[in-house]
């Protein structure tokens, strides 16, 4: 590495002279590509951003001048080159750098990020405080194809033509979101490098017009007005300088120099906001990057040479997600009323496979979550049954749509929710903590979730079979190996199973906790406390007769579920049990992640460091039955002394 070891501070790389930019951009490729080999990442989207970066710092006075990065996840040039390059190898680990970008990690990550389309509002706030404290230093946002398509940031360059703001906006175009792109933007993006390519060709025309003697400079008029014409249609960026931008554009996105020289050229736009669309490649120089789309955004540890996926040592259960792409195809072709949607995750929710297998049932609606609800919202109005897979932490970011759009109109969308918990390297921004909190407190809504895959199978059939809103959560990898070759099975809404009878104890999992808690409570069985084990299923409607026989027969009932305390599922039992008079006659105890922001770092490690775990629950549960037991000998020993 000629330049890269001493590059520390983007100061350092500005120091440099504009053609040694390229190595510059070699070194970091082949960081990235060695280091992600070993450690997994988002390493498709970072190679086809290492360029941009690269310019970017060049051409700006960072951190003076304002970067603000969408999403985060293509980010990983930029952090070598502001001082964490050492750190690489740590991302995504528990202690290590974040996949993403933060505040608190460096001043360069000067908004934090992980969720798509929030880069062009972050930044216009930044230009506008800027304005009114009259200093002159450049904002600059950098958006993918896709994320540029999402609401916010749409309402975002809606606000910004509008004020006329001085800001920098550079596109990073790689015609892909996770998945192919997918939209109108995208057909509009190109047909822009389409009409790029028609105005060089009119170029060429028009000079070889030029030198035709005397009717040249006739034909090239005519020629001139009918260009004019077409390009009121097709002029590259016509949209976008109706919306008050400037566009610049475009310029390949893997030239260090071209792409200096057009953001030098952004710098003198100041009286509106700018457009400079880069076309990259995601996944530059990845091996293998003919043979897996996906592949080419994130990738786990590969052969550097190939680009072939290492695999793990052993054949484990198939994920919860391709499990429920697989029931929902099967169920699909039962009920022609069934439609799928995800946005912009097929592959991530197991939507891919109901793509392709029924294309004309299932849609792909790009980075938009709130159009998504309300999209299916009006498809159940006309008797369809739409599923929509989305992640848990996405899913925050159609509250009101789902509670507006669906619930208030008690209509018939179904919703599943994969990586509901503690997701792992991804870390507080993909965490999915919230969703029981946000959901349960809705009117109509009906909430569950599944103790593993085999469940997770007869709960989307009974969501199918329910009329009515309803949503499961599920977490993120690897069922535990149930049954999934059975049919699935209609279950009672609101109806809990108890795994385990016996004793004064209730653990009362939900979800992903059954199962440690079966094995605490076994763990428990052998020092001589025996508990009841019960899987919740529903969150909402709760199985009130159920509890308000635990509560009124058990000592101590411990709830357990994988996220949020507040406002989740054990305050939904200790709701039940106040109201219901019964908190006094039995101790309650709720088990779930504390009020912190959760850090990224291994799921296994992450969870254990909560108590999540079966050894986790088990000394939870065996501290609260010795205090209690502290408690009742207490008691005897002062009723005794009373007597005596
Ligand atoms: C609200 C939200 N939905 C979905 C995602 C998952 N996601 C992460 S990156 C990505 C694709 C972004 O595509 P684009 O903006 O074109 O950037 P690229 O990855 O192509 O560089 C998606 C869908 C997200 N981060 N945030």
């Amino acid at each position: 590495m000629k330049f890269l070891q001493s590059i520390d501070t983007p100061a350092d790389l500005r120091r440099l002279r504009l053609e040694q930019l390229q190595e510059v951009a070699n070194e970091i490729r082949h960081y990235i590509l060695e280091t992600m080999s070993r450690v997994g990442g988002h390493t498709g989207a970072s190679l086809g951003a290492v360029e941009l970066a690269v310019a970017l710092h060049y051409a700006f006075e960072t951190p003076r001048d304002r970067l603000v990065w969408d999403v985060g996840h293509q980010a990983y040039a930029h952090k070598i080159l502001t001082g964490r390059r050492e750190l690489l190898p740590t991302i995504k680990q528990y202690g290590g750098l974040s996949g993403f970008l933060r505040r608190d990690e460096s001043e360069f990550d000067t908004f934090g990020a992980g969720h798509a389309s929030t880069s062009l509002s972050a930044a216009l706030g930044m230009a506008v405080a800027r304005d009114q404290r009259g200093e002159d230093h450049h904002v600059v946002a950098v958006i993918g194809d896709s994320s540029l398509a999402g609401g916010m940031a749409m309402e975002a360059v809606n606000q910004a033509g509008h004020l006329k703001t001085r800001l920098i906006v550079l596109l990073n175009d790689n015609e892909m979101s996770i998945a192919p792109a997918v939209g109108a933007l995208t057909g509009y993006l190109n047909r822009i490098r389409e009409a790029q390519g028609y105005h060089r060709f009119k170029d060429e025309v028009g000079d070889l017009l030029h030198e035709i003697p005397s009717f040249g400079e006739r034909l090239y008029n005519a020629a001139k007005t009918v260009k004019d014409a077409l390009a009121a249609a097709v002029l590259p960026g016509a949209l976008v300088n109706e919306l008050g931008f400037k566009y610049i554009g475009y310029v390949d996105g893997h030239n260090p120099r071209a792409l200096v020289r057009a953001l030098e050229e952004a710098k003198h736009v100041k009286d509106s906001p700018v457009i400079v669309h880069a076309l990259t490649q995601k996944g530059k120089g990845y091996p293998a990057r003919e043979k897996n789309y996906y592949a080419w955004h994130a990738t786990g540890p590969f052969d550097l040479t190939t680009g072939a996926a290492l695999k793990g040592a052993k054949a484990a259960p198939p994920a919860y997600t391709a499990v429920l792409g697989q029931t929902l195809c099967q169920l699909m072709e039962r009920d022609p009323k069934v439609v799928a949607l995800t946005a912009a995750m097929p592959d991530g929710t197991g939507i891919d496979k109901v793509l392709e297998k029924y294309p004309e049932r299932a849609f792909d609606v790009g980075i938009a979550e709130q159009h998504c609800v309300t999209f299916a919202a009006g498809m159940s109005t006309e008797g369809l049954k739409p599923v929509c897979a989305i992640y848990s932490t996405f899913l925050q970011r159609a509250f009101d749509q789902i509670v507006h759009d669906v619930c208030l109109q008690g209509l018939n969308v179904k919703f599943c929710m994969d990586r509901a918990g503690i997701v792992g390297g991804d870390g507080p921004t993909h965490h999915g903590l919230l969703d029981i909190a946000y959901l349960r407190g809705i009117p109509e809504m009906v909430a569950m979730a599944p103790k593993d895959e085999g469940e997770l199978r007869d709960m989307l059939y009974t969501m199918l079979e329910h009329e009515g809103p309803a949503a499961m959560r599920y977490p993120r990898g690897n069922g535990v190996g149930a049954d999934i070759t059975r049919e699935p099975r209609l279950l009672e809404v609101g109806k809990a199973e108890i795994l385990r009878d016996g004793g004064e104890v209730a653990i009362v999992a939900y979800g992903s906790m059954a199962l440690p808690s079966l094995q605490a409570a076994e763990q428990l069985a052998k020092e001589g406390i025996e508990a009841t084990v019960v899987n919740a299923r529903f969150v909402k409607p709760l199985d009130s007769e159920l509890l308000l026989a635990l509560a009124r027969t058990k000592r101590l009932i411990v709830t357990v579920e994988e996220a949020y305390l507040a406002g989740g599922f054990g305050s939904a039992v200790m709701e039940l049990l106040e109201e219901n008079g019964l908190l006094d006659s039995v101790r309650l105890v709720r088990m779930g992640v504390p009020d912190r922001v959760v850090t990224h770092g291994d799921p296994k490690l992450l969870l254990a460091k909560y108590g999540l775990d079966p050894d986790g629950i088990y000394t939870r549960v065996k501290e609260s039955w010795e205090v209690l037991e502290e408690r009742r000998a207490g008691a005897r020993r002062r009723d005794a002394q009373l007597k005596g």
